[in-house]
């Protein structure tokens, strides 16, 4: 039977890439690999994998049963059962949802070979990402299509570089023509699951023991650029198209830009979820003007789309029953900023143009830190000790890696 090895089995992938899978039908499996805990391992073995997805924003919540996880690996203690399934002739596509830290890129987007995890991979017992499908495909004589579902422009591209620079500086031979690494963008807004949650799910006789809550809406355009077989996603509502760039564009600086806004406005401003924010007239103005500022971006042929794209996110950020963490979005700003406000202030800055909510948006970022720093919290990110050494001295930019006057 055909397989998908899929790293990073958080709710994102629940509800967006198995959802799809399961919708699609056809009898493509899917093994998941945890990237550190044993937790969802456990909590998903007690229902034989299946789980229960529960849609809200209708009339009534849908509670939809998925079952096409068979089984889940864990990349800390059985790192040679995940190599030997890369090296499976089954197991023809790799997909990928282990956020932006997850690829260990140094701020100007290459893999930074000097992070201890991938020093840690060199030595041959992978446990990144980045490490498996080095290791992994030096080992591996049949096609395969490594499909990256994470949050970055060119996230397969990027993925690609990555591997391709472990493998040189790890010395191991890799036959690339073998394999294929399409760009997709991905969206669906998952939150985190709650007891709330779990015992809705066990009252209505569904698998309660690690349901995830989505919204309605879902998105995949992925580029058609495989090396193997697919399951039959577009059936599913996934769009194949030749170039992801002008999707991944909209999405990362509409959406996912005014995430990040609200997050780091809406902590700051006393707000707990992004329906609570977006409901606060300041926040929804500022929200507005960002997506307005980052449409100004886009390519032409998105223009005038970009009103009515911008209505139905703000549409979905009020969703008052997905509660959505604000603190879950500020996570990992450092890895995230860049596409999510940089590249659009750059672009606005290259045709003249002022960008007073972008500016506010990093500002915010900024304020949050110091903020976070000053109450003594630690900054969930992994240059978080950084950040918070930059707080204090007000000198971001390095962490950004940006000239301080572009700030
Ligand atoms: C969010 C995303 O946590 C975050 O950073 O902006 O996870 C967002 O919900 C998804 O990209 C929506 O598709």
């Amino acid at each position: 039977m055909p397989q998908i090895l899929h790293f990073g089995v958080g709710n994102f992938f629940r509800a967006h890439q198995a959802a799809y899978t399961a919708l699609a039908g056809g009898d493509w499996r899917i093994s998941g690999v945890s990237m550190r805990s044993d937790a969802m391992r456990r909590a998903m073995a007690a229902d034989n994998f299946a789980y229960t997805l529960v849609v809200e924003g209708g009339p009534q919540s849908e509670f939809q049963v998925i079952d096409v996880i068979d089984d889940i690996l864990l990349a800390p203690t059985q790192p040679d059962e995940i190599l030997t399934k890369l090296a499976d002739a089954d197991v023809q596509i790799v997909t990928a949802t282990v956020t932006e830290k997850g690829y260990h890129l140094a701020a100007n987007g290459e893999l930074e070979l000097g992070d201890p995890d991938i020093q840690h991979d060199m030595n041959g017992t992978p446990k990144t990402l980045i490490g498996f499908l080095a290791i992994g495909l030096s080992q591996r004589k049949t096609p395969m299509t490594i499909l990256s579902c994470d949050n970055r422009m060119d996230n397969g591209r990027v993925l690609e570089r990555a591997v391709k620079k472990f493998a040189s500086a790890a010395g191991l031979n890799i036959n690339w023509n073998l394999f294929m690494f399409p760009n997709s963008m991905v969206d669906r807004i998952t939150p985190a699951t709650t007891d709330e949650l779990r015992n809705r799910v066990a009252a209505m006789g569904y698998p309660a023991t690690a349901p995830v809550p989505t919204e309605a809406f879902s998105e995949w355009v992925i580029e058609d650029n495989f090396a193997t077989p697919r399951p039959d996603w577009a059936a599913a509502g996934a769009r194949f198209v030749t170039d992801v760039a002008p999707h991944e564009m909209r999405k990362l600086r509409m959406l996912n830009g005014a995430h990040s806004m609200l997050a780091y406005q809406g902590v700051l401003a006393g707000h707990e979820f992004v329906h609570q924010a977006i409901a606060d007239p300041t926040l929804l103005a500022t929200t507005q003007g960002l997506m307005a500022e980052a449409a100004l971006t886009l390519p032409v042929e998105l223009q005038d789309m970009s009103a009515q794209y911008g209505r139905d996110l703000i549409a979905r950020f009020a969703n008052p029953s997905l509660a959505h963490s604000l603190r879950q979005i500020a996570m990992d700003g450092s890895q995230k900023i860049p596409y999510r406000f940089l590249q659009s202030r750059t672009a606005l800055r290259e045709m003249n143009m002022p960008s007073p909510c972008l500016d506010a948006a990093l500002q915010a970022w900024m304020d949050f830190c110091r903020a976070e720093t000053k109450a003594g919290r630690q900054i969930n990110d992994p240059l978080g000790r950084a950040i918070a050494d930059a707080s204090t001295r007000d000198d971001f930019a390095h962490i950004l890696g940006v000239d301080p006057a572009k700030l």
